[in-house]
């Protein structure tokens, strides 16, 4: 659940105010996890907003063929659908956001009226969505007040500072992110929101989550469950063409595994290798990787992922 936008990437060389060509594609953060998870075979659905307009219709067309549900995406035919532009090809310049006034900045928590969320295994939030407006962040608490017979509920800090200019984000996430089953972050996301990246301090700051899982970069993941012993696992070597959209595909990863019931480890192999794919496109969402190579990596041992 959460914003998507008409993602512009450059279409050629040079500096961003000199390029004229521009390649549209999409992008946002919850729909690149719903994306995910239908490629791993999972039943997904996306519930949004988007505008009356060419770049909403866009968005409901390019999710729905890669087999989401898109039926819990309303049409706001009084705002525009949201946008947001990569200046380098390579992810070494900031995203540009053209989203505010947006129609998925006007959700709230009559979105939830029309979806049936009794047979939902996770529902899929992150910290940009309260970041976007007041009503946003009411959906947010609202969908984290629900009852749980059997829903988790996961949230991925996706810490967005420009998004919160002039706010403290700190208190606002931190609450959140208590009320959470499942919690992703970065380290050097959760060092700026949380004071630290240290798995450990994390873990006595935010004790409620019963699944945590800290993210090492290019290093690796720690999962922290219930009271058991963390887990680690190293992340694959990629060359990397571009990073953004990464933690989005390692979360599917993770929460498809989770679903699926599997172990620890596997769970976060599952996420590394998911990313994996994005790492490697300029797309925000990368397509996935043969499943001979994923069975194989999945059941390698250590040598093979240090
Ligand atoms: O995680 C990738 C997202 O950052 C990208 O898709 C855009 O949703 C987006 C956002 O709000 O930053």
């Amino acid at each position: 659940m959460g914003e998507s936008m008409a993602l512009f990437v450059p279409g050629e060389a040079g500096p961003p105010h000199r390029v004229r060509s521009w390649q549209r594609t999409i992008g946002g953060a919850e729909s690149n996890v719903a994306c995910h998870l239908a490629a791993l075979g999972l039943r997904s659905r996306w519930a949004s907003a988007v505008g009356d307009d060419p770049f909403g219709r866009a968005l409901l067309e390019e999710i729905a063929a890669a087999g989401v549900d898109v039926g819990g995406a309303v049409v706001d035919p009084a705002r525009p659908t949201g946008l947001y532009v990569k200046e380098s090809s390579s992810g070494g310049s900031p995203v540009r956001y053209y989203r505010s006034g947006s129609a998925a900045s006007a959700m709230g928590p009559d979105l939830l009226r029309n979806l049936d969320l009794g047979a939902v295994g996770v529902i899929h939030l992150s910290g940009i969505t309260p970041a976007l407006s007041a009503s946003c962040a009411e959906l947010v608490r609202a969908v984290l007040a629900l009852p749980r017979a059997g829903t988790r509920v996961s949230f991925d800090l996706n810490f967005r500072p420009v998004l919160w200019s002039g706010r403290d984000p700190a208190a606002e996430l931190t609450a959140l992110a208590r009320r959470a089953d499942v919690v992703l972050a970065g380290d050097d996301e959760a060092e700026i929101v949380w004071g630290s990246g240290d798995p450990g301090v994390l873990r006595k700051r935010l004790p409620e989550p019963e699944t945590l899982v800290i993210k090492h970069g290019a290093r690796g993941a720690t999962l922290l469950e219930g009271d058991r012993e963390p887990v680690f696992a190293p992340a694959l070597k990629v060359d990397v063409v571009e990073p953004v959209g990464a933690g989005d595909a390692f979360a599917a990863g993770f929460l498809a595994a989770t679903l699926r019931g599997a172990d620890p480890l596997t769970r976060l192999r599952s996420g590394h290798l998911q990313a994996a794919s994005t790492l490697r496109t300029h797309d925000d969402v990368g397509p996935p990787l043969p499943p001979g190579v994923v069975a194989e990596l999945l059941a390698a041992d250590e040598r093979a992922w240090a």
